[in-house]
């Protein structure tokens, strides 16, 4: 496995766990630990013994408290096209199902990279907020199209308008946050969550993943039709059959990812 700087990766069976490191500074995203966390998804991504991926952040006060301010500051157009986009691109095309395990705060960056992910799973504690109206910019990183597509129009422009930090249980009553479990059982949960993700037959998660996805970025008829495909696809796989030959003899399918 690679060395990296600003970030932790473990393996717990079939999960993957990349942890944001920066505690000091509430894990703020900076270059290099964006273009870390791709890289490390991306390896991730290519080891077909990892079926599902965890991303938390180190510390008990943040997932990520947004890009890194700090670094931000004088850059100019050309400097941030550059140097950050292509690592947030290379991030939402990873394959394997991704969950955020959410302490704290998960706000400008580290909202947009929460709500990359596949599920969410915060603590009690957790607040998300796109503050970046606050410093003078807007999100950068999804933040209005991903809350816009899943709070509607009004809660999403209050917050991207405001600043405002919500709390994780208001949030999941909005539907953004899958679970909200008692502070600092964030990432234990999230592991149990991935672990049921990881038993189930990887070519069949990549593309349920991936039909998902699409409706965010299809109208209905496209995004049924992707569906219907990828459903189609799937009588080629042996998983497919072992599948429905455990049920029908009553026993427990072994996926092999083929
Ligand atoms: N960047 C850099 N440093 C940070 C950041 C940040 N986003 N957040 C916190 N820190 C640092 C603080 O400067 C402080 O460092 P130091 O001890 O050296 O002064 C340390 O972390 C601890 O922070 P605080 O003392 O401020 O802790 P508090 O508990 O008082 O406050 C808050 C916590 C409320 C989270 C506060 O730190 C805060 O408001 N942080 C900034 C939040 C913010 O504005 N985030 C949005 C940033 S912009 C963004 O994310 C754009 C995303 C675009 C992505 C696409 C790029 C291409």
């Amino acid at each position: 496995m690679t060395e990296y700087q600003y970030i932790l990766i473990e393996r717990d069976e079939r999960v993957g766990i990349v942890t944001l490191n920066r505690p000091k500074e509430l894990n703020a995203l900076n270059f290099q630990l964006v273009n870390e966390l791709a890289d490390a998804l991306e390896e991730f991504d290519r080891d077909e013994a990892i079926r599902c991926i965890v991303i938390t952040g180190s510390g008990e006060k943040a997932f990520a408290a947004g890009a890194d301010i700090k670094e931000m500051s004088d850059k100019s157009p050309i400097d941030m096209m550059l140097s950050s986009f292509d690592g947030w691109q290379r991030i939402k095309r990873v394959h394997t199902p991704l969950i955020a395990a959410v302490g704290g705060y998960a706000l400008g960056g580290g909202c947009e990279l929460a709500m990359l992910c596949d599920m969410i799973i915060a603590s009690e504690n957790a607040r998300f907020g796109q503050p970046e109206i606050l410093i003078g910019v807007i999100p950068g990183a999804g933040g209005t199209q991903r809350l816009a597509r899943t709070l509607g129009k009004y809660r999403a422009m209050e917050m991207v308008l405001t600043g405002a930090q919500i709390p994780a249980q208001e949030l999941a009553d909005l539907g953004l946050v899958n679970r909200i479990v008692p502070k600092g059982e964030h990432l234990k949960a999230a592991l149990e969550l991935a672990k049921k993700v990881a038993q189930q037959a990887p070519v069949a998660a990549r593309l349920a993943k991936e039909s998902v996805l699409s409706a965010f970025e299809t109208p209905l008829e496209d995004g049924l039709e992707i569906e219907r495909k990828n459903f189609f696809l799937l009588f080629a796989t042996e998983d497919m059959r072992e599948g429905m030959h455990a049920f029908i003899d009553k026993r427990q399918a072994e996926f092999k990812g083929r």
